[in-house]
């Protein structure tokens, strides 16, 4: 045979396979959308992002599992429509960004709460959280909530004198929920925050409708009781676009990789004016003589508990290398 007759054959043979897609699909859309909720398995999209339409519910294509990546919510997806109310994923638009905890894409806002009451928040835990923003390019705010039991005033003091949006609330008394619906505005925010701080009250009473369940706190414990397990876009006043996240107890370390690890001093955000100011070039900002970000520790510029978080963080990124990194995304679920 010819290279030309086995050519021809090639091309007749793919027009064929491609007919008989074309058959099979008959029935079958794609189209855009994006995840609102994530559940057992299934991601809930609404086609063309538009929560008036209704919802198809999506299983994703094996080979997102075979290529280690899990669609969020928050993402864009292309989807086939089977047309009965389900469909798949076939593929994930490029992202703004992603985090491993909470499990969102595309945040414009990460909402870290905190709470000065049982169960108290570490501040460790807040300015890893914020640190994982920064290096995500999301803006971050930190609410105190539960001040009707404890204003956290040790915790408000420090953030106060840092670059950091902080807000006082209750979703008792309702002090600082309009100030935080505000902030919550034209944007899509997740909130996150150490299992029982009150994330699930506090949407509640941002939206009384919603009527989210919230979980009593074990005494014993003083922890809470995970009561929000799955991941879903809340949207309030037709304008703010929230998540609601499972709370957790301990850090996802997946999250601390060798990016961050390269770029820890940017991510604390009040370093950045000393940053490039120190006596040595490549200096860590841990003990150095001569180092700008120190002195201004000293000066009362930057606060020292942020400092100490920052030279915890770059102890516990120090041993992290290049292998390392490929063994975390074997881990991701
Ligand atoms: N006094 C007081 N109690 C609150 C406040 N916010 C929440 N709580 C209580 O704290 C407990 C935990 O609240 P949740 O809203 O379930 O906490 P969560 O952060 O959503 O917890 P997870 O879903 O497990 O992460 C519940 O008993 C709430 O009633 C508050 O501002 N003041
Ligand atoms: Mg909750
Ligand atoms: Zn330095």
């Amino acid at each position: 045979m010819t290279l030309e007759n086995r050519m021809e054959e090639l091309n007749n043979n793919i027009s064929r396979t491609e007919e008989l897609d074309n058959k099979l699909n008959n029935n079958i859309d794609n189209i855009t959308g994006r995840i609102w909720k994530a559940l057992s398995g299934f991601y809930y999209v609404y086609p063309d992002g538009d929560m008036k339409k209704k919802s198809i519910t999506c299983r994703a294509r094996g080979k997102f599992r075979k290529d280690k990546i899990s669609p969020l919510v928050g993402d864009r997806v292309k989807i086939r429509d089977l047309r009965d109310g389900t469909g798949y994923i076939e593929s994930i638009l490029p992202r703004r960004n992603d985090f491993v905890r909470p499990a969102v894409a595309n945040l414009d806002q990460l909402v870290i709460v905190a709470s000065g009451a049982v169960p108290k928040t570490d501040v460790y835990l807040i300015d890893r959280m914020l640190s994982v923003a920064a290096l995500k390019n999301c803006d971050a705010v930190l609410i105190f909530n539960k001040c009707d039991l404890d204003r956290a005033d040790d915790l408000y003091n420090i953030y106060q004198a840092s670059p950091i949006k902080i807000l006082r609330t209750s979703a008792v008394t309702g002090e600082g929920i309009d100030e935080l619906l505000n902030l919550l505005k034209n944007k899509f925010s997740a909130f996150t925050g150490n299992t029982g701080v009150g994330k699930s009250s506090l949407l509640n009473a941002l939206s009384p409708g919603l009527d989210i369940q919230t979980g009593e706190i074990s005494a014993a414990l003083g922890r809470g009781r995970h009561t929000t397990r799955h991941i879903e876009i809340y949207k309030i006043n037709n304008s703010a676009e929230i998540v609601d996240t499972p709370g957790f107890s301990s850090f996802e370390t997946s999250e601390l990789n060798l990016e961050l690890k390269n770029r820890l001093p940017e991510t604390f955000l009040e370093f950045l004016p000393y940053l490039g100011k120190c006596a040595f070039t490549g200096c860590a900002h841990v003990k150095e003589t001569g180092c700008a970000v120190l002195d201004a520790v000293r000066r009362g510029e930057i606060q020292q508990s942020r400092h100490a978080s920052y030279v915890k963080l770059y102890e516990e990124l120090k041993p992290l290398r290049e292998w390392e990194i490929k063994n975390n995304k074997n881990n991701k679920k």
